[in-house]
């Protein structure tokens, strides 16, 4: 709706847009359209959904290329409030024929580093899905990353996805 419903040049008006209980979670193109004597258009997206209402445990699973003497990084937003759970939960999944040469850690909202996974073994082992503690002093919003670097030749793989519980 608009309030006013007209107005003349010069003066604004209010929309407010509603979506149903139903509606999926996206983000949508608006376009406005003002007709007078001339005709105006606005366009903005309008974002349904935050991805996680109340929840706060979130996922990327987006496949990130992991390559021999590389650092790959995959981040999640989150916007859980308050301090983060300490430990918060880790849950990877990994496709990579060596999980020694991995070295992971992940990066709080506030940049500081925490050690997931430390690289290191005698043999090679299929990465997999691996779950991890890790005590953090953290605010529970912002920017999580992965951070994920191969420090050895021959084996290289994809990070398939993450979730983080914070
Ligand atoms: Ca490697
Ligand atoms: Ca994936």
């Amino acid at each position: 709706s608009f309030n006013p419903a007209s107005v003349t040049s010069g003066n604004s008006s209010t929309l407010t847009l509603s979506v149903g209980a139903s509606t999926a979670q996206g983000t949508y193109p608006i376009t406005v359209t003002g007709t007078g004597s001339t005709t105006h258009n606005v366009t903005f997206n309008l974002t349904v959904g935050t991805g996680n209402p109340g929840g706060r445990t979130f996922t990327n699973d987006t496949n990130y290329q992991i390559r021999d003497y590389s650092t790959t990084t995959s981040s999640i937003t989150s916007n859980a409030t308050g301090t983060a759970a300490s430990p918060v939960k880790l849950s990877i999944t990994i496709s990579h024929t060596c999980a020694e040469d991995l070295n992971i850690r992940l990066r709080g909202p506030s940049g500081t580093y925490y050690l997931v996974d430390a690289y290191g073994g005698t043999s090679c082992t299929q990465y997999g899905t691996r779950t991890f503690t890790v005590p953090v002093s953290q605010q529970a919003a912002g920017t999580w990353t992965l951070d994920i670097r191969d420090v050895y030749f021959g084996d290289t793989g994809f990070l398939d996805s993450w979730t983080i519980t914070v």
